[in-house]
């Protein structure tokens, strides 16, 4: 049976997983999960109530993203998104989504804490901002300078990093850290590109609830009670 990603809105990490799925281009269905309302239910997939989860084509449940990204890599060798296992291009795709998950996701993350505080907790969101700019423009450097030296930050074609980095590096200006374009515009560039790739069209609309177009093998949203047999099995 077809996998199913449960995706987070709004703005969640697992819109990367969303691209990874159209580029791989196999069956795979979508189960909405809005981050600020209770969803019933999904605790039997992601018992952190996090996403990305996903119930893999066998029916076993998966979270975190790079568990997710790295199943999806491995269905799809043969296009690139990832490397065979033992690989020194392995190693450094696995290298890279560490990185992008522990450094800049996590440093992000204190933009996220400082959002969803109350709103008249000043000092503590500008405590979280303060945090989220220092630490998370060291990581947005760095990148830059793998950036400065390749198209993709793994290899010379595009790789589920890529997907995953794009989830992730739109949050700079969600989170109103940085204007990208001026602070990091290799970073700037490397998003602009992405964002002209269809996968990364369809997943915006996917996410704003807009007609999204395909190219790859998304069959539909599912809804809970649909996927309860696979849930309970
Ligand atoms: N380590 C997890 C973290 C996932 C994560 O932080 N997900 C966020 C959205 S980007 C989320 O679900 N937040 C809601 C919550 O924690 O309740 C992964 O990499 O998948």
């Amino acid at each position: 049976m077809e996998p199913v990603l449960f995706y987070g809105v709004p703005h969640g990490c697992s819109f990367g997983s969303i691209v990874a799925l159209e580029w791989l281009g196999l069956p795979y269905r979508l189960h909405r999960i809005d981050m600020v309302e209770d969803s019933p239910g999904f605790e039997k997939i992601s018992p952190l109530g996090q996403t990305p989860a996903m119930i893999t084509a066998d029916g076993r449940p998966l979270t975190e993203s790079l568990a997710i990204l790295h199943n999806i890599a491995a269905r799809g060798l043969d296009k690139g998104l990832g490397f065979a296992q033992g690989s020194k291009a392995f190693d450094e795709l696995n290298w890279m989504l560490a990185y992008l998950h522990t450094t800049l996701h996590s440093t992000l993350g204190y933009g996220w804490n400082a959002y969803k505080l109350a709103d008249d907790d000043h000092a503590g969101k500008a405590f979280l901002r303060k945090l989220a700019r220092e630490k998370s423009a060291n990581a947005f450097a760095y990148l830059q300078g793998v950036l400065d030296n390749s198209e993709w930050l793994v290899g010379d074609h595009r790789t589920v990093a890529d997907a995953y980095f794009i989830g992730i590096a739109r949050w700079g200006s969600d989170l109103d850290l940085f204007d990208m374009a001026s602070e990091f515009p290799g970073i700037h560039k490397h998003m602009a590109k992405l964002e002209a790739d269809p996968a990364v069209i369809f997943a915006h609309a996917i996410e704003d609830e807009r007609d999204a177009i395909s190219s790859g093998g998304f069959r539909g949203h599912a809804t809970i009670e649909e996927l309860e047999p696979r849930i309970a099995a």
